[in-house]
């Protein structure tokens, strides 16, 4: 059964990046209470009443996956990885976003599902791609038109954002070929507990995943969790394999070793979650201290990164434009616009990186080490970072 265990108040959809704040754009601003839950059963950690997806996955989805450099390498890296351990002939892609991952194979073999129209119309010029969500219609559809048995079917940063598993496990399941590989990245939820990482909770984040709750899930569904790889990308994610209950692969030892981790660190006990709710209600109120602090010595505190995660904390932590100047960010269609919740502008750090600003918040404080390498000369002038992960820090380099 589901106990709600963190309640992060009432926030916006983490991608709803304002055009303008004009009184009409606030006033049809939604908002949403965003409480998270533990599911004694199966170890699930949720979002209690999921937002519908159609609300979230328009044709104007902000997230570019290839807008940084370390995610540009990490789908090439793990693309060749598994071409050489499963050397599939047929790939398929859930949450292609704009190719980074499919780009790496060659283009006759793959089909790309991607909802987000703005994004699926990047990839239609490249591949296959059906700009649809997945379920269990759009595998029988594909089923209907011979695309079927698939050898492998990648979904990195997507699978925890899908409300109705049953239906996608069981569409899996239909169009996996018998030794076919179901891969999964999602952010590691044994990592979001020892980071204190609470944004890693936002309206697109249905599910933050454990090994735990991956290899009961599945079992639901004709499917079995054979191996597992801890990773450092989003901050530490997992990377889960799955294939047919019967299907060739023997569970490997890494996947037992992880599991036992994630037991000994008690992720299957809600007293976990109830200390961790303590700790992110400690993090909530040093960080706003931290902030008032240096705002009444005068300091300009901006923060790099318009996240997804750090709608998160700006809306926990009742940030406004007067304790955080504006926020800087890569992305072409979030300069020029509005954080959700708290309207805050978001310029390109060309402009926004400049040698007024004192502190920057690292709202992108999966990506620290691309984003100290850039920033050397900030730091040469006294510049200095704000975190909140692990703990609510400034970090000089
Ligand atoms: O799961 C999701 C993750 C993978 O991406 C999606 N649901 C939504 C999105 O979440 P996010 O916005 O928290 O993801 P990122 O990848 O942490 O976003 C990084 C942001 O920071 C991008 O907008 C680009 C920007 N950035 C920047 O301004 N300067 C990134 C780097 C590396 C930089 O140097």
């Amino acid at each position: 059964m589901n106990k709600v265990f963190l309640n992060l108040g009432r926030q916006p959809l983490a991608n709803s990046f304002l055009k303008d704040i004009g009184k009409n754009t606030l006033r049809n601003e939604f908002f949403y209470n965003l409480k998270i839950c533990f599911n004694t059963k199966n170890y699930l950690v949720s979002i209690d009443k999921p937002v519908n997806p159609k609300k979230q996955y328009t044709d104007k989805y902000a997230h570019r996956a290839s807008e940084s450099k370390t995610m540009r390498s990490a789908f090439k890296k793990v693309a060749k990885k598994l071409i050489k351990r499963f050397r599939p002939k047929k790939i398929m892609e859930i949450g292609s976003n704009d190719g980074v991952f499919l780009k790496n194979f060659n283009k006759k073999s793959v089909i790309a599902v991607e909802p987000c129209k703005n994004l699926a119309s990047l990839t239609k010029k490249l591949f296959k791609t059906y700009d649809e969500f997945w379920n269990l219609k759009l595998a029988k559809k594909l089923i209907k038109q011979k695309k079927g048995e698939i050898d492998l079917i990648f979904s990195a940063n997507t699978i925890s954002h899908i409300p109705n598993l049953k239906e996608t496990f069981e569409g899996i399941f239909n169009i996996l070929s018998d030794d076919g590989v179901f891969v999964i990245e999602d952010p590691s939820l044994l990592k979001v507990l020892q980071n204190n990482s609470y944004d890693q909770f936002y309206d697109e984040h249905v599910y933050v995943f454990s090994t735990i709750s991956v290899n009961n899930i599945v079992k639901d569904y004709g499917l079995r969790l054979f191996d597992v790889e801890n990773l450092p990308t989003h901050g530490g994610s997992n990377r889960y394999y799955i294939c047919k209950e019967n299907g060739k692969y023997k569970n490997t030892s890494r996947l037992k070793k992880v599991i036992k981790s994630e037991i000994s660190y008690k992720l299957h006990k809600i007293k976990s979650y109830l200390e961790f709710s303590k700790r992110v209600n400690i993090s909530k109120r040093r960080l706003f201290n931290l902030i008032k602090k240096l705002k009444k010595k005068n300091k300009k505190i901006i923060s790099y990164g318009a996240t997804y995660k750090s709608t998160t904390v700006f809306n926990y932590c009742n940030f406004n434009s007067k304790m955080i100047d504006y926020v800087t960010d890569t992305t072409h269609n979030k300069q020029g616009k509005y954080t959700p919740g708290t309207h805050i502008k978001i310029i390109s750090p060309e402009y926004g990186m400049n040698d007024t600003v004192d502190y920057a918040f690292l709202g992108a404080w999966n990506f620290k080490k691309e984003i100290f390498k850039k920033e050397k000369n900030f730091f040469k002038r006294g510049g200095k970072f704000i975190t909140h992960v692990p703990r609510v820090m400034t970090l000089t380099k």
